[in-house]
């Protein structure tokens, strides 16, 4: 749907103008980078999400974004979770930790799967101009392999559903729902200079601890010369992510769609079958007691019964129970009448719970978004609009930032944050 911005409030006009300015201050040159500083490079998912902010105001600049992330494509299909088009040393792990041999440099790891949802919603904007439908039509066989790669490296079994072999590739880092598998994950040797804790207040960021593990992960894999059997064969720590899940699901979806106008009969085929596969593998981290979704360790086989954000996202793969919609739906509203501001990304009234620890409690903009988004395709529509109302009211209060406290309000992480500013112009303004 076209936004008619006459009809738009002056405040939200201003409002709209302040996102557009922060997309443009965190444009490298053809690539959007997270924040300045903290995230000096281009980030995958982040990308995605911008790219559909972008495609409200520019829609040559949006497909250009995902044809510079795509450039750090590896020809196994990989897509990293970050391409380090430029030097720059005010982040680490830099593309000297992860030795990966690749030209952009990238990391080895990936991330949520959001490209194909963003080419739609880009191709959707463009209403059908030549140039987009030629630019969608070269991109999709690069947003194929990825998926060809997601099936085959980190699914190799046929399950249905693949597992993340850092926490770093959920997106969602220091979730409570990795604590316990980084628990079985050794701690690095290697003394390194987290240049995070330099620029944000460290209340705010994933614990030494974790980082111990992290880098632990990466200097195993880089042993392991970055080949994905081996990866999946000797790795302690591998989750089947409910919420990485269930955005490969729509993105699979969008896929499907793209494959509608630029892809092959068995492509086609192909596509919807693997979409079938997928779908009955989210419905086996369904815990039917709980009435929530769970992550699954595949190192142990055993559930993880932590209930976070993530436990929402099958709303945006798209469910086909009503009953489900309808549970996730009361727990959400439980979850939000214990905040001034949703959604935390973990329960208020959950023991893990801190209101200002990154992804172990605050209200990130994308999550509404999609969580928002999921509720309004399946007819939530009174809760998908809190959603939005509790965003725009967040962005109003505090700006554009990282992401937000949801019993104060305050904003936290990063500021000038570029997919808050795209969600603001894609969804919540
Ligand atoms: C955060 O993650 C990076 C590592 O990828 C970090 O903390 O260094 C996460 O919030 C992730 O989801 C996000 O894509 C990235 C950039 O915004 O920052």
């Amino acid at each position: 749907m076209q936004v008619d911005e006459t009809a738009r409030p002056s405040d939200l006009k201003i409002w709209r103008s302040a996102a557009v300015e922060i997309l443009r201050k965190n444009d490298r040159g053809g690539y959007t980078v997270p924040t300045d500083h903290l995230y000096p490079f281009q980030w995958n998912w982040d990308s995605a999400f911008c790219a559909m902010g972008i495609a409200t105001f520019d829609i040559d600049r949006a497909w250009a974004e995902l044809e510079s992330l795509y450039l750090g494509q590896w020809s196994n299909g990989l897509l990293p979770h970050i391409v380090f088009h430029d030097v720059v040393d005010s982040y680490y792990p830099g593309p000297e930790v992860w030795g990966a041999n690749h030209s952009p440099q990238t990391s080895g790891i990936s991330q949520p799967p959001v490209t194909a949802t963003s080419a739609r919603f880009i191709l959707d904007r463009a209403k059908g101009d030549e140039r987009s439908e030629a630019r969608a039509a070269a991109l999709y066989p690069k947003i194929l392999a990825l998926h060809d790669w997601w099936a085959r490296e980190r699914d190799p079994d046929g399950t249905g559903l693949v597992g993340v072999l850092h926490p770093w590739e959920s997106g969602a880092d220091n979730s409570p729902v990795w604590d316990g598998p980084l628990n079985g994950t050794p701690a690095t040797q290697t003394v390194f200079n987290r240049r995070d804790v330099a620029l944000v207040d460290a209340t705010m960021r994933p614990r030494q601890w974790e980082y111990e593990r992290y880098i632990y992960l990466v200097e195993l894999y880089r042993s392991l010369g970055w080949d994905g059997p081996r990866m999946w064969a000797q790795t302690p720590f591998k989750v089947a992510d409910v919420g990485l899940n269930a955005i490969l699901m729509r993105d699979e979806h969008d896929l499907r769609f793209l494959a509608t106008r630029f892809g092959t009969e068995a492509e086609r085929r192909r596509l919807s079958a693997r979409a079938a596969q997928r779908q009955k593998g989210l419905e086996t981290l369904w815990d039917a007691k709980a009435g929530a979704y769970y992550s699954r360790d595949l190192v142990s086989g055993e559930p993880i019964p932590i209930a976070s954000h993530a436990g929402f996202l099958p709303l945006w793969g798209g469910l086909d129970s009503p009953d489900r919609v309808a549970r996730l739906a009361a727990e959400l509203r439980r979850w939000l009448d214990l905040c001034q501001f949703g959604a935390p990304t973990m329960a208020p009234d959950s023991p893990e719970f801190d209101q200002r620890r990154y992804w172990r409690g605050p209200v990130w903009a994308i999550v509404n978004w999609m969580i928002g988004d999921g509720l309004a395709r399946h007819g939530v529509d009174d809760l998908a609009q809190r959603l939005r109302d509790d965003t725009r009211r967040l962005m109003e209060q505090a700006g554009f930032c990282e992401y937000y406290d949801p019993l104060t309000g305050e904003g936290l992480g990063g500021g000038v944050f570029s997919w808050t500013a795209a969600v603001g112009l894609a969804w919540a303004l």
